[in-house]
């Protein structure tokens, strides 16, 4: 306990921060009131891995798609997969201690009310993204882990996702390099790609918008290094990495969602396909302009669709019986929902916002399918699925299914990942953006941004699509939801910002203005 201390001397909590809190996606803010909060991470994290009996746990250093002065951190748990919820509440308390003595003491009562034994080795390991602010916030986290004697592996710059698989593969016994991660999904790809008819073939030709990201010379080492003369013809625009204050700026997967426009730097051709990563690579949408030059966003709802109607095809030529679902948030488009129940059949579900709980519902299924509207999604396998096709068998069906159950990251979303299944799944459907897209015609859609004074006192059920209070709110928003066609309408407080969100939909761009005023109107 000394040592923790003596190196929280270092890293004292700023008096100017009234409260931090590990939200959905672990700490996020201005970097300059980051450092004791790595530092107190550090420390939990370690602890975590002692009360796990030694396994690694993740430390990823990033804000994702908040711009360049913004910073954060989030613990990945040994599977891959998000810190459990418990302990978001212990990272909370450890940050917010006053004081070094506090801090002492905090960590001592979580040492005791969960009966860590400290003479279990603990080991971490650490990644963050390509911000200015990286370098001095790791060594911040890093000051924690040796104040805990904790066994540190630094892996410099990574995607999310990279970090998610290096600490899975930490823990069960795989390769632990980075370059294990390319070797895994070129594997896969490879496989897959020679499946595929290779006659009727069309070449895969995309341009990638890196928001200026760390995703940049990660997916251009996948390609040009792993999967030379597979991808026809690619391109990464918005490159600049090391560049670190242009991130996210006017480029991007969150740009481009929010905006519905193309980032800088592309004058797109009609009918070519176009994808952007967020800035730490773990969400991509893609999108294109029609020949009539309008831009057409194909959002995480037309991933998961798409990747719907493939799965089920390829389980009906297996001939296997394994269940098929679909995982959405409230934000999916109505007509995407639709299109899942009403033309695929599918078992559909919605959760509250945030990878979690997406992620565990997604669980029930053999096939999981899992898409945030913003890009964030995977799919997840089930065991009883990969026993079934990883049997020996010949047939191209079963073999695709096996290789797609590796080429698609199982720990969390992956921007990279995700972007090869889709360019090979159009590929062996033959689908032009325009076909993709074609589908089902997205519902006219608005989210805004309403600044309130307590946003606390926002509180939802079913999914975050009903109001429980303020007391009476939900009925007067469900009346300006009568007034248009097919609406839709809910309200939501950010756990990322300080703001409410509204979302609107309906079936004229005229309406969903109107309702979403109307709606905006009544939170206010
Ligand atoms: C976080 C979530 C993201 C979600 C977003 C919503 C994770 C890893 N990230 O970034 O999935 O879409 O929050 O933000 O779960 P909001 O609460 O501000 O609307
Ligand atoms: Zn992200």
């Amino acid at each position: 306990m000394d040592k923790i201390l003596q190196a929280a001397q270092n890293h004292k909590k700023p008096e100017s921060v009234k409260k931090y809190q590990y939200g959905t996606a672990g700490f996020r803010m201005n970097a300059n009131i980051l450092d004791s909060v790595m530092f107190t991470t550090g420390i939990l994290a370690a602890l975590r891995s002692k009360y796990l009996g030694g396994k690694f746990i993740g430390i990823m250093i990033t804000a994702s798609h908040n711009p360049p002065q913004d910073n954060g951190v989030k613990l990945v748990d040994p599977m891959g997969e998000m810190l459990e919820q418990h302990w978001e509440a212990y990272a909370t308390t450890l940050a917010n201690a006053a004081s070094p003595e506090v801090l002492v003491k905090e960590v001592r009562e979580l040492i005791q009310n969960l009966k860590i034994d400290l003479k279990v080795p603990s080991n971490v390991i650490v990644a963050r993204d390509s911000r200015e602010s990286g370098p001095v916030l790791q060594q911040a986290a890093v000051d924690g882990l040796v104040a805990m004697e904790a066994n540190v592996k630094q892996f410099g710059v990574l995607t999310t996702p990279q970090l998610h698989f290096l600490v899975r593969n930490h823990n069960t016994g795989k390769p632990k390099v980075e370059t294990s991660y390319y070797e895994y999904f070129s594997t896969a790809f490879k496989e897959i790609y020679q499946l595929i008819d290779g006659d009727s073939k069309p070449p895969i030709d995309i341009v990638i918008d890196a928001a200026n990201g760390i995703g940049a010379p990660k997916v251009e080492k996948l390609f040009d290094e792993y999967l030379k003369g597979k991808i026809h013809s690619y391109k990464v625009i918005n490159d600049k990495y090391t560049h670190p204050e242009t991130l996210n700026s006017h480029c991007g997967a969150d740009f481009v969602k929010t905006n519905q426009q193309l980032p800088q730097g592309i004058s797109a051709i009609p009918d070519k396909l176009y994808a952007s990563f967020d800035g730490d690579a773990d969400r991509v949408v893609f999108y294109f302009v029609n020949s009539a030059n309008k831009f057409q966003l194909l959002d995480g709802d037309k991933i998961s669709t798409l990747l719907a109607r493939y799965f089920i095809k390829l389980v009906e030529q297996t001939g296997l019986k394994l269940s098929v679902g679909v995982v959405q948030t409230a934000y999916a488009n109505g007509s995407s929902t639709n299109y899942l129940t009403q033309n695929l059949k599918l078992a559909v579900e919605c959760t509250p916002t945030g990878v979690k709980h997406l992620h565990h519902v997604a669980q029930k299924f053999d096939i999981g399918i899992y898409f945030e509207a913003n890009g964030h999604g995977t799919v997840l396998f089930s065991e009883n699925l990969i026993e079934q096709v990883s049997s020996s068998s010949d047939e191209h069906a079963f073999k695709k299914l096996y290789y797609f159950t590796q080429l698609i990251n199982q720990s969390v979303g992956d921007a990279i990942s995700d972007l090869i299944t889709v360019l090979l799944i159009i590929s062996d459907l033959q689908l032009t953006p325009t076909e993709w897209n074609s589908a089902y015609a997205d519902l006219p859609n608005k989210l805004a941004k309403v600044i309130v004074k307590d946003r606390t006192e926002f509180k939802t059920t079913n999914a975050e699509r009903t109001l429980i209070e303020p007391k009476g709110l939900q009925q007067k928003i469900d009346q300006e939801v009568k007034k248009v066609q097919l609406g839709r309408s809910f309200v939501r407080a950010s756990g990322t910002e300080d703001a409410v969100r509204v979302y609107a939909e309906a079936k004229t761009q005229e309406e969903v203005i109107k309702l979403s005023e109307a709606v905006c109107e009544l939170v206010k």
